[in-house]
């Protein structure tokens, strides 16, 4: 597995690689420029997760409803649901409150000729209209919301959202068991050392990220799920401290 160099087209994530004061990590243009690099050697899993969200798209979308792509970032996620749609009927609507990140987006999306139209909103998913849903995509977004508000997007989701339709939700998550939590982070940092990442990057830009993205246990994520009115959850894909899990909203 050497993912070191990036792909073709793609620039290298170097953000971490010298010393420098702590700052809170920001999705801003110096983000934005390096992003499907850093995703792809930084999250275990991205990059199996990210097709197999077409092939969950295929299987829940109902005919005349909107999907959404909560935190699209540069639009991986909305892509693999683009293609997981039928041609005609649906709506497809991309939300991320980064302008770098839409701004770079809708260049990715005009790149690909699928068929199926792609609104793109530069606005906080915490605001954004959600409505008439069958697959809503939170692809490592939730992990980056209020803890204090993450029952009231999940509520809303749920709401806005048919029966049968689905959730995908995938987050790094943090456990109960010290020695779990132990093992599982380790991994990860292996995971990104392998990946050609320094101890000086890796410790960087975890405290970048302290205050920013808090991850919670698999049971506080069912419970709330249950809670927002979601049911039957799955999770569907693990890799050490990264999930991916399927919420589905009852008949
Ligand atoms: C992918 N899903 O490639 N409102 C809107 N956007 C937000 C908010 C918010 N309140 N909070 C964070 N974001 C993507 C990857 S990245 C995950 C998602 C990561 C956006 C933020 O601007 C960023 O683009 C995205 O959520 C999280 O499949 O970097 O680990």
């Amino acid at each position: 597995m050497n993912q070191r160099r990036p792909a073709p087209g793609q620039s290298l994530d170097t953000l971490y690689a010298t010393d420098q004061p702590r700052q809170d990590f920001r999705f801003d243009e110096s983000v934005a420029r390096v992003f499907p690099d850093m995703i792809r050697r930084s999250v275990p899993g991205y990059t199996t997760i990210i097709p197999m969200i077409e092939v969950i798209t295929e299987q829940y979308v109902q005919p005349g409803s909107r999907c959404y792509d909560l935190g699209c970032s540069l639009g991986a996620s909305t892509l693999a649901m683009r293609h997981g749609m039928p041609a005609s009927g649906c709506t497809l609507v991309g939300v991320d409150n980064s302008p770098a990140m839409i701004e770079r987006c809708k260049h990715y999306i005009a790149l690909d000729d699928h068929p199926q139209p792609v609104t793109l909103r530069c606005e906080d998913i915490l605001e954004t209209d959600i409505s008439d849903a069958s697959v809503t995509t939170l692809n490592f977004t939730l992990q980056f919301v209020d803890p204090a508000r993450r029952v009231e997007l999940l509520t809303r989701i749920a709401e806005a959202t048919r029966p049968g339709g689905v959730l995908i939700l995938s987050e790094k998550i943090r456990f109960d068991s010290q020695a779990e939590q132990a093992t599982q982070t380790r991994l990860h940092h292996e995971f990104k050392r392998a990946n050609g990442y320094s101890d000086l990057e890796i410790s960087q830009k975890r405290s970048a990220l302290e205050q920013v993205l808090i991850p919670e246990t698999l049971d506080e994520h069912r419970q709330r799920l249950e809670a927002a009115g979601f049911r039957d959850m799955a999770v569907w894909y693990q890799c050490f401290n990264f999930v991916s899990m399927l919420a589905f909203k009852p008949d």
